[in-house]
């Protein structure tokens, strides 16, 4: 018996710690020492020149849908519900740097200063609402222009951003075509260009508190390092928020935008207070079970 209560405390205490938290807001499940949040984007050109091509001053705007997480070291995964996690990604293309194979170029993008969805002038690129009343179902497509797309994945409460505050590691890149048309034409499973991210967290209202995560190797740095070797300082390979996926074919997409993108990514939490404390309690429990097991 009293082996069987001590291997139920010490499973009490490892659930606690290596298993997913009560999440701390109702819908979003965290897992420890880190939690991927998957998405499903639909991607926005603004051709300000107007010439078909992706080009230095253009935005790239998309609206996503985080629909659940993961474990990123194991099995594991909660459907964000009942609540939606949605999210906007406005940001500018500042270069445009051709690439081995013709016609593919790496894209590194900034914030956009003006941007009417995100605080770019702070340095945002994303922004996530929480949403008690689910409208937005990018999967399933539901949404029939920006506009509406927008509307839908930002309404709720703000919950989490991220973006560039001076971390030499922060990036936000791609390498594909220049090319939205083609893009374009392609199917909803076909990835036309590879992504690489890595922001500072900004607004945090998840509740949480959160370590940093490594946001190399990455499909732009094939070893542990700096995560973004293109803006002159010298990063500690570390940052908040680090993802990475594809934009794939945007072929029966009805509402003006190019592509599809999964742009998954990953944050560390810190298990909260509460979760300490239940720790302390098992570990407190065991202490006890430990010194009756003595006496006996
Ligand atoms: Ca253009
Ligand atoms: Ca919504
Ligand atoms: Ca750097
Ligand atoms: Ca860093």
């Amino acid at each position: 018996m009293k082996l069987k209560k001590f291997a139920a405390g010490v499973g009490l205490a490892a659930t606690v710690l290596l298993g997913a938290s009560m999440p701390a807001s109702a819908g979003v499940t965290f897992f420890f020492p880190e939690t991927t949040f998957e998405d499903d984007n639909n991607d926005w050109h603004f051709d300000t020149n107007g010439n078909g091509k992706i080009d230095i001053g253009e935005r790239l705007v998309s609206v996503f849908e985080l629909t659940k997480t993961a474990n990123p070291f194991g099995a594991g995964s909660a459907n964000i519900a009942p609540e939606e996690l949605t999210g906007i990604i406005d940001a500018v293309v500042v270069a445009k740097i051709p690439g081995f194979v013709p016609g593919t170029f790496l894209f590194l993008f900034a914030p956009n200063a003006t941007s009417p969805y995100v605080d770019g002038a702070s340095g945002e690129i994303a922004r996530t609402w929480l949403d008690a009343t689910p409208d937005l179902d990018i999967p399933g497509q539901n949404c029939v222009s920006l506009a509406d797309c927008v509307a839908k994945g930002s309404d709720g409460s703000v919950y989490m951003s991220g973006g560039f505050t001076g971390d030499n590691d922060e990036i936000f890149a791609f390498v594909g075509t220049d090319d939205p048309a083609v893009v374009a034409a392609a199917g909803a499973g076909i990835d036309m260009t590879a992504a690489t991210f890595a922001f500072s967290m900004i607004v945090n209202n998840t509740g949480m508190d959160f370590g940093q995560v490594a946001c190399s190797p990455n499909s732009l740095v094939p070893v542990a390092g700096d995560c973004n070797p293109f803006n002159g300082g010298t990063g500690d390979g570390l940052a908040d928020i680090a993802g990475g996926g594809s934009i794939k074919g945007g072929a029966g997409l009805g509402n003006g935008a190019f592509g599809r993108s999964d742009f998954d990514f990953n944050v560390a939490p810190i298990p909260e207070p509460g979760s300490l404390a239940l720790v302390g309690l098992a570990l407190a429990g065991l202490g006890a079970l430990g010194r009756r097991a003595k006496k006996a």
